[in-house]
């Protein structure tokens, strides 16, 4: 019988200690829409999901791009200014200060550690490079970040695939204003991953996933696949998992750990 879910921080952090066998303990951690919720920036799915009168879900689709290009990228347009204007959180900076290996061994020594998010508001990219200013690092001490859904301040070809990064505000008042790519001038879309897309860095992802020992979900429904396999995956190959989500989300009674409340306050005191 399966017990339920510890919600003990003491307990939580004898998971860090080093290994027994000398191996270093591998940890992911794989985030979704709750880590920025903090930050201002609207969740999917429950209440904030919306935007004008539109389920974000319902944008958020190849379908809706092609049925009406304007709407979608006006909602893009929108969630971009949002994403522009807000400040990493606490959580950020916890997951931050945990990606390099110099601050991460105060509390978790002999690890490994990379970071798999869904977000595409690049607000954990700003936070790991804030905390690089304050703790400088050589490149082969900073976790892996893998943004599998994209950056939302990019825009790629709807037609060729070009990617464009760090492009500056879109026009988005009429279809003619709309970003055009700049090798085939075909319509551009954000270089977001949408339903029925292939995520991105799945390789490397599916390599993190399979060494884990260690892994927490951080402020995901995980309704959404294939971030949402990636827990299970971890406690079938032995290793265990710690969930932190304002609520219940799905499979949470699985989890060894559940830290119910906001992640900007459960995370920094689970990995300070
Ligand atoms: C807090 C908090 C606080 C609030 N503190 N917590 C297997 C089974 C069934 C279906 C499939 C399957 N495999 C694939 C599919 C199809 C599909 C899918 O998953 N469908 C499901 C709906 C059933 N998946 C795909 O199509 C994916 N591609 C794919 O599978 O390719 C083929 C493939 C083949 C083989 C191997 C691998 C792949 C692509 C999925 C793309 C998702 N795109 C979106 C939009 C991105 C662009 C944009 O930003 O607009 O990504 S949808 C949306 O959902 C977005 C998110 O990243 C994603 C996940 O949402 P998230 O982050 O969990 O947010 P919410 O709102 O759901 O939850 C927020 C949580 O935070 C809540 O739990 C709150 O309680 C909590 N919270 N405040 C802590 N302060
Ligand atoms: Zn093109």
């Amino acid at each position: 019988v399966k017990m339920s879910p510890s919600t003990d921080f003491a307990e939580f952090k004898r998971l860090l200690e080093p290994r027994a066998d000398g191996k270093p303990n591998k940890i992911i951690a794989v985030c979704g829409a709750g880590l920025s919720a903090a930050s201002g920036i609207p969740t999917f799915r429950g209440a904030g999901g919306m935007w004008h009168k539109y389920d974000a879900m319902s944008l958020a689709t190849p379908e809706a791009f092609e049925r009406d290009p304007l709407l979608v990228w006006q909602f893009y347009h929108y969630r971009r200014e949002t994403a522009r204007a807000a400040q990493p959180n606490p959580a950020h900076k916890a997951l931050a200060l945990f990606s390099l290996s110099t601050t991460r061994k105060a509390s978790a020594p002999n690890s490994e550690f990379a970071i798999i998010t869904q977000n595409v508001d690049e607000l954990s990219k700003r936070a790991l490079a804030t905390t690089l200013e304050q703790h400088p690092t050589k490149a082969k001490d900073i976790a892996p970040l893998l943004e599998m859904h994209g950056r939302i301040f990019d825009i790629q070809c709807s037609k060729c695939g070009h990617v464009e990064t760090k492009v500056g505000r879109s026009q988005v008042s009429n279809i003619q204003s709309l970003p055009r790519c700049l090798k085939c001038s075909a319509l551009a879309r954000p270089g977001v991953v949408w339903f029925g897309e292939m995520p991105q860095h799945l390789d490397e992802i599916d390599q993190l996933v399979q060494g884990a020992n260690l892994c927490l979900v951080v402020g995901t429904s995980s309704t959404v696949y294939p971030a949402a396999s990636y827990a299970s995956k971890v406690q079938r190959q032995g290793g265990k998992v710690a969930v932190f989500n304002l609520d219940r989300s799905s499979g949470d009674m699985s989890a060894d750990f559940l830290f119910l409340g906001p992640c900007e306050e459960t995370l920094p005191k689970a990995l300070g």
